[in-house]
């Protein structure tokens, strides 16, 4: 994966740092046992990609002579199989922060090997400054390219690496050709955050606001090594919608376009913010024909659905942290970048889930879920309560601060076997005041103003599927007589009875 590091580096236009490029063994080989690392990465993109894989090998080859060796990883948000996948496979990850969506890793972490926090995206690097998560000895970052006076362009994702590059002892570049030159000018990285009591308002107040620069700084003296790469990012691919996801995105663009009426919102709607998968991309792609235009993005990451947007002329631009592509649309942003460049801004995590900016500019948010319960308590993380699919990412972030906050899931899960509506969620991310509408195939219920009780009718009626309707209906009418108290009613010893069936007998149907 190294590239032949003798020949003339294009990339990095400094020559005091050119001296330090070196193969990511030998970089690898300047990581102890026990390191905390904090890496680059971020939905699948601008990973670090040699390094990672070259640590991976380092460790199985200590395991092999009965030395321990693990080391703690922090990153922005998910990466990739030559990151997480090969560290996880190698026994290498003690401690994992703060989003994890790697197969190997999340067996890791879910048969209690691997040490896993879950947290805000937008909390990571504040936790970090105020010195709750301890020491970082060294940052591995993917850069596109080092600028003649040592500054350094980001990849195509930003992430915590502002962070990281700040706080780390010594720091390992890898400078990737596969990334487009044209990302250059694209980001803005803001250097006036500040702790409390010091903190000063954000000085965001529409998407496209710039704040910041387009580079990195860096003490030129951290920098122990530069490996050079050129391998794509991960970008999985996406399915085609099917009926299920066309039907959700259809209730979400039919209540888009009666909520504009309503709260006589412009015909640039409010500031966007999708999670990732097929059903958002559905909703961008059907965004395309609805009646509004010149709208914007605030929001994690860009996506397929975002790129069409922006070239049918209905999004004028997109804030985000980071791509999230298909491996088709990568190589077509590379090739289409000039075009896309001036309409895109790429921010630290920090500042693109800031939650002072999602409430100012009132984003729409759009996030899919696991399970939601009668009341409307979102559970995002957790399978069965128990076992970790993913983390809470942004979600939180967004939807306690947006202007509205929609979540959306497919009915049934399992091929019908699971019910995405519960009598209780059995596991709670997202409290039923952070969750204002809730969407399956078979409706939208808008939850706004309603108290508990209401809030469950219009779910069970709208959103269940009609084989769990009646069974969910019975269990809220009996709760309404037998529960403790009457503010959300529920049968303790049967609220989280469906999980139980399901782990005992393989469905949650009677
Ligand atoms: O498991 O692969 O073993 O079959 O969960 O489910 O249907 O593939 O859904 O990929 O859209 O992920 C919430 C996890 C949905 C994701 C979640 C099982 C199902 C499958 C995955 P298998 P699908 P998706 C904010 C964006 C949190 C972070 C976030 C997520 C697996 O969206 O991680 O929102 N969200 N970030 O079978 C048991 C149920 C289930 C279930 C699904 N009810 N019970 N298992 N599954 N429903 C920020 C941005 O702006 C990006």
């Amino acid at each position: 994966m190294s590239l032949d590091h003798t020949r003339t580096p294009t990339r990095i236009r400094n020559a005091e740092l050119a001296r330090k490029i070196m193969p990511a063994e030998a970089a690898a080989a300047m990581i102890m046992p026990g390191a905390v690392i904090g890496m680059s990465g971020f939905t699948g993109s601008g990973y670090p990609k040699a390094v990672p894989q070259a640590l991976a090998q380092r460790i199985e080859a200590a395991h092999a002579r009965d030395e321990a060796f693990k080391v703690s990883i922090w990153t922005g948000a998910s990466t990739g199989p030559e990151l997480d996948g090969a560290l996880a496979k190698a026994d290498g990850i003690d401690f994992r922060l703060p989003y994890n969506s790697d197969p190997i890793a999340r067996k890791k972490i879910n048969s209690g090997e691997m040490n896993y926090f879950d947290i805000h995206l937008s909390q990571v690097a504040p936790m970090a400054w105020e010195g709750f998560l301890g020491k970082l000895d060294t940052a591995v970052i993917e850069i596109s390219g080092i600028t003649e006076d040592g500054k350094l362009i980001p990849s195509s994702s930003v992430g915590n690496n502002k962070t990281w590059l700040d706080m780390a002892d010594k720091v390992i570049l890898e400078v990737n050709s596969w990334q487009s030159p044209m990302l250059d000018g694209m980001h803005d990285i803001y250097y006036g955050t500040a702790l409390p009591p010091h903190r000063k308002p954000i000085p965001i107040l529409k998407s496209d606001d710039r704040i910041g620069q387009p580079y990195f700084e860096i003490d030129p003296d951290k920098i122990v090594a530069i490996v050079e790469t050129d391998a794509p990012d991960r970008n999985a691919p996406f399915s085609a919608p099917d009926a299920t996801a066309e039907a959700i995105a259809g209730h979400i663009l039919d209540f888009l376009k009666w909520e504009a009426k309503r709260a006589g919102l412009p015909n640039t709607l409010l500031p966007l913010q999708s999670g990732v998968g097929n059903v958002p991309n559905a909703v961008m792609a059907g965004l395309i024909e609805a009646p509004f235009e010149n709208m914007t993005a605030f929001t994690e990451v860009i996506q397929d659905g975002m790129l069409d947007m922006i070239e049918a002329g209905t999004l004028r631009m997109a804030s985000a942290t980071a791509f999230s592509l298909s491996p088709d649309k990568a190589e077509y942003f590379n090739r289409n970048a000039a075009f896309f460049r001036d309409k895109l801004i790429l921010r630290a995590q920090d500042i693109s889930n800031n939650p002072e900016l999602v409430r100012r500019l009132g984003c729409i948010t759009m996030n899919c879920m696991i399970e939601a319960d009668i009341y409307g308590n979102v559970n995002s993380t957790q399978i069965m309560g128990s076992k970790m699919q993913n983390g809470i990412g942004g979600s939180g972030d967004f939807a306690r601060n947006g202007y509205v906050s929609i979540f959306m899931t497919p009915s049934t899960a399992k091929g019908g076997a699971i019910s995405a509506i519960v009598p209780m969620a059995s596991h709670v991310d997202h409290i039923t005041q952070d969750v204002q509408v809730i969407v399956t195939e078979h409706g939208l219920a808008d939850l706004r103003g309603l108290s508990p009780k209401q809030r469950a009718d219009k779910i069970i009626n709208t959103c269940a599927h009609p084989y769990f309707r009646p069974m969910l209906r019975d269990y809220f009418e009996r709760a309404k007589h037998g529960s403790y108290g009457q503010q959300s009613p529920h049968l303790l010893n049967e609220a989280l009875s469906w999980h139980q069936r399901f782990i005992e007998t393989g469905t949650m149907k009677a």
